[in-house]
């Protein structure tokens, strides 16, 4: 189910180019920038460059190095955030929300890593 990038789409915007964002990393498959209206001091969106609504979509539907290079854009992203988890207690959170019930405002897929201070647990 690939999805045509459009006007209304504001992360296909990003990735086109014609919105600008404050870029954290990249790669061949995948962009990191900083979340607009953060929920931590550190709060960024790694999405695919391809054009995945959600995560089921990209875990059915990218290839292999899609997959890759997106995991591996992950790890840079915590390596440069200084937040890889460690015996200082340093960590973080991911979290994507897919569809209605996971309440997804953009139909591009995310994954929101927050960091910086103690999360605590996820009550649901
Ligand atoms: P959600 O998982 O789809 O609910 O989250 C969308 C996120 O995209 C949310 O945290 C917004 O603050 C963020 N965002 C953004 O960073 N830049 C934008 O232009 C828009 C939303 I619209």
């Amino acid at each position: 189910m690939p999805y045509a990038y459009d006007t209304t789409n504001i992360f296909a915007r990003i990735l086109t180019g014609e919105i600008p964002c404050n870029k954290v990393a990249e790669n061949e498959h995948a962009l990191a920038f900083n979340d607009i209206q953060p929920q931590a001091p550190h709060h960024v969106l790694v999405i695919p460059k391809g054009a995945y609504v959600d995560a089921a979509h990209f875990a059915r539907d990218a290839s292999d190095a899609e997959i890759l290079g997106f995991t591996r854009l992950v790890a840079e992203v915590c390596a440069r955030l200084k937040v890889m988890p460690g015996e200082d207690g340093a960590g973080f959170r991911a979290i994507t929300n897919a569809g209605g019930d996971g309440v997804q405002e953009v139909p591009h897929y995310h994954l929101h890593i927050l960091a910086g201070r103690p999360l605590g647990r996820m009550l649901l």
